[in-house]
């Protein structure tokens, strides 16, 4: 402990704090714009700064010492964070209004909390090319700050250290090394950078217009899905509570939007549990190719193939839910009401951008045609109803659509790290039993704990599953890949709650209260078990037979790349 003054008050505070972290547990707030805690702590936007013993210095990346007389606000301290702010503001496109970020930037939000009315500097500005070349983000550097947070966390949260910055001082740009697209890189798609990115440097790939003509085309009949975790997230963008359960007016919305069906990913998440959890049965029963780890997180996916191709083999066949409602939403759905697939336009809406990619991988097109024409995150589609005059938190609660929507608890909590991995042991242990579950929920799996583990006995076997979420977990448990049955693996920080498309902030604190959300419509729902869905039940009657069966094989399986 070390005894301080904070403006003005004596204080005891822990010794291997900063100076940020006293401010913020004393009710003191200090701007921040580079600074993510635990993650990007450089101290190198200035914004943060206090008067330590009579001298300007950081907040963040000071640390508190016996004696040190700390001022937070005076009219120094003012002058000082305004010129830091002006400084980075003179080599930022003024291009506020048709930024994505117009209106949750956080340098705008600082701008106007400290009255900048006009740049003091100013000179030349750097101009680098946009890139265009991934599928899913788009990198404008133009408005990069230099902040770092985007480097940090793909580096550090996610392992794989896609960004970088390249030159120095003026000429300073954050690429891929030796000046490579994200296209061309070993990016995982999954959007982690754009969230943590305070400006419009980096965002999704809109593909908001392409939805917009669908819906104008009298001849489309356009379906969309809804992911698990947007019915958690979207309220937000309107002024709700994060975690409020919005999965009525999300339909609502929907069909004013012009959609001719409302349909539910969460339906084929069930399917998901029906074919994947067969294939764990299978490998236990041979006691090959274990563990099973799971295949729904796209990002996850390009990870694999990318760094551990040679643990392909343990990756399960099954194509992502997403995937697997394309497939079905452009044959069994038309040929049961007299549609033409040709005719069918998908649209996913998903929280997660690495799902852009996905849907141009080879062979995601076993219905003859593209299975989902666009992804939308749940930001653009948030955009489209501000656009379309949706009054959204006055919405009625409508329901999903008949077969596609209908699903059950275990398909929803799919949105939360560990949800696959509760669904999978629900359905798992009862074929396999027999016997009903005593308790359904698996709280050793449930939490934002990084890697998770449980044993659970099956017919006296024990099974010994693991989950991990945050790419930099999939490395750690890889490496002890050989101590489990099972493995979930899902490319974003707490699931598809964190995904790289949900709305601004997403943060520990919006993850946690997410995942509650869904697990508060898992408990809502009468069916809980993914093969207690009727609707899935008679899908098997009516089309694909049985789990692995040759038509599932053919619609709902895929492969991967080397
Ligand atoms: Fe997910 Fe999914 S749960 S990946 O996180 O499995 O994006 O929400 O839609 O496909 O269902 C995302 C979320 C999905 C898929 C499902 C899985
Ligand atoms: Fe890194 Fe993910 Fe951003 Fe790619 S999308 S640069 S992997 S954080």
């Amino acid at each position: 402990k070390v005894n301080i003054t904070l403006d003005g008050k004596s204080l005891t505070v822990d010794k291997d704090k900063t100076i940020l972290e006293v401010a913020r547990e004393a009710g003191i707030k200090i701007p921040t714009l580079c600074y993510l805690e635990e993650i990007n702590e450089i101290g190198s936007c200035r914004v943060c700064v206090v008067e330590v013993n009579g001298k300007i210095q950081p907040a963040c990346v000071t640390p508190v010492s016996e004696g040190l007389e700390i001022t937070t606000t005076s009219p120094r301290i003012r002058e000082a964070r305004r010129i830091s702010l002006e400084l980075i503001i003179s080599d930022h496109p003024m291009e506020c209004l048709t930024c994505s970020r117009n209106g949750n930037c956080e340098l705008q939000r600082l701008a106007e909390d400290f009255g900048i009315s006009e740049i003091t500097y100013e000179g030349e500005q750097s101009h680098f090319e946009p890139d265009l070349s991934s599928p899913s983000i788009v990198r404008d550097p133009d408005k990069c700050i230099l902040c770092r947070r985007c480097v940090s966390v793909c580096e550090q949260v996610q392992g794989v250290a896609a960004l970088t910055p390249n030159e120095r001082g003026f000429s300073t740009i954050i690429t891929p090394a030796f000046g490579q697209k994200l296209g061309e890189i070993a990016c995982a798609n999954c959007g982690q950078c754009i969230n943590a990115c305070p400006v419009g440097a980096l965002s999704e790939k809109d593909d908001t217009e392409k939805v917009w003509e669908a819906l104008a085309n009298p001849d489309k009949h356009v379906v969309v899905q809804t992911a698990p975790a947007v019915r958690v997230s979207i309220g937000e963008v309107f002024g709700m509570k994060p975690g409020s359960l919005v999965t009525g007016k999300l339909m609502a919305g929907l069909r004013r939007l012009g959609f001719d069906k409302v349909f539910d990913t969460n339906f084929t998440a069930d399917l998901t549990i029906m074919e994947e959890g067969h294939e764990l049965i299978e490998r236990l029963k041979n006691n090959e190719r274990l563990p099973l780890i799971t295949s729904c997180s796209p990002g996850w996916i390009k990870f694999i193939e990318h760094f551990y191709p040679s643990y392909l083999e343990h990756i399960s066949s099954c194509k992502s839910p997403q995937q697997m409602f394309g497939a079905l939403a452009k044959t069994y759905y038309p040929e049961n009401n007299g549609i033409d697939p040709e005719d069918v336009f998908v649209v996913s809406v998903m929280p997660c951008t690495a799902k852009k990619f996905e849907i141009t991988r080879p062979g995601m097109d076993s219905s003859g045609y593209q299975d989902v024409d666009v992804v939308l995150t749940t930001r653009e589609l948030a955009k489209m109803f501000k656009q379309a005059g949706i009054d959204f938190v006055n919405l009625p609660d409508e329901e999903y659509d008949k077969p596609l929507g209908i699903s059950t608890g275990a398909g929803t909590i799919f949105g939360t790290t560990g949800g696959v991995m509760e669904a999978a042991l629900r359905t798992a242990y009862e074929v396999l039993t027999g016997e009903e579950l005593p308790g359904l929920e698996f709280e050793d799996v449930r939490g934002l704990e990084g890697i998770k583990e449980c044993e659970i006995e099956i017919n006296g076997q024990k099974i010994k599953v693991a989950v991990a979420h945050g790419l930099s977990n999939a490395h750690k448990v890889l490496q002890n890949i050989d101590d489990y049955h099972f493995i979930e693996i899902m490319a974003c920080p707490g699931g598809c709650v964190g995904g790289g498309g949900q709305p601004y902030p997403t943060n520990e604190e919006t993850i946690r209260l997410r995942a509650q959300g869904l697990y508060r419509d898992d408990k809502e729902h009468q069916i809980r078990k993914s093969h207690e869905n009727p609707v899935v039940k008679k899908l098997y009657e009516e089309f694909l037979g049985k789990p692995l069966s040759h038509k599932s094989h053919e619609l709902l399986h895929t492969g991967y790349v080397v």
